[in-house]
Parts: C-alpha cells; structure tokens; sequence
C-alpha cells in the first residue's frame, strides 16, 4: 500500500517536471525515382533533458525504422536500431552516411518541393511517450540509392 503510494506520487511528480521536448531542426527526406521504395530522412534532435527516439511513424511509409551505418569486414552497412538516445542539450545528427531515418516500402514516389509528415516519437528518461509531429522537405536528388553513404563533398544542403 505504501509502494503504491511512493509510486504515484512519482508518477505525479514526473509528469509535473519532467516536460521534456526535442527541438528538431534541418529535418529533410531524399527525393526518390518512381522505382524507388526506400529513402532517408535526416535532421539534427537536440532533447532538453535525457531522451530516447523510440519510433517515427509516416503516412507515406509502409515501414519506417532508424538506422545506423557502421563497418563491417571493410563494408558500410547499415542496420536496425531499437532506439537512438539523446544526451540533454547535445544535438544528435542524422546525416546521410551516418544515422538516418529509413522510410520503406513507400507508397508513392517522394518528389523534390513537397514534404513528408513525420511523427517522431519519444521516450523520457521516466520512459513516457511524447510524439512530435514534423514534416520534412523533400530534397530532389534524384537517382542513387537511398540513405546510401555519401561522400562529404556531395552532400547538399539547401
Ligand atoms: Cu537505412
């Protein structure tokens, strides 16, 4: 009975404080070509307190996950992610060659001047859930494949 109470006024406490939000800024998604059935999304998150990403969800995806690209036997690969943690007020980068936001399965071809509705979704470090919700322009690149690494010097910021 006394457990129950301590942990509820916890759980008062929490909500009451730990208000936590992610600022995101920069936050584009890679054109794609009618064949295409996967991009990136990319963007810098910086939490105001202790923060983990957990999920994006977007109407235009069948699957979103996020991703990371690191070396294996000389090849850059990348893989699957459960969650990404963000340090309070350090910004964490998602960048093309590095961590990114995978989109598959898309519905339909993302075309540069549009934007894509993403909703970002968010642990504290009490572990609830907030989402923000973004959208994203699409930056028409065309061809390549997506989220592939990329040399520094082609990367294109608009
Ligand atoms: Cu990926």
């Amino acid at each position: 009975m006394k457990k129950l109470l301590i942990a509820s006024l916890l759980a008062v406490t929490a909500g009451a404080w730990a208000q936590t939000t992610v600022k995101v800024e920069d936050a584009w998604v890679r054109g794609t070509v009618a064949t295409q059935k996967a991009s990136g999304a990319f963007m810098r998150l910086t939490p105001s307190a202790n923060a983990r990403l957990v999920a994006v969800e977007s109407p235009v995806a069948g699957v979103v996950e996020i991703h990371e690209m690191a070396m294996d036997n000389d090849v850059m690969k990348m893989r699957q992610v459960p969650g990404l943690e963000l340090a309070a007020g350090r910004t964490t980068e998602l960048k093309p060659g590095g961590l990114h936001v995978m989109l598959m399965d898309l519905k339909q071809p993302l075309k540069g001047g549009e934007s894509v509705p993403l909703t970002l979704v968010f642990e504290d470090a009490a572990k609830q859930r907030f989402t923000q919700d973004i959208k994203a322009p699409v930056t028409a690149l065309g061809g390549g494949n997506a989220a592939m690494p990329m040399k520094p010097g082609m990367e294109h910021k608009h």
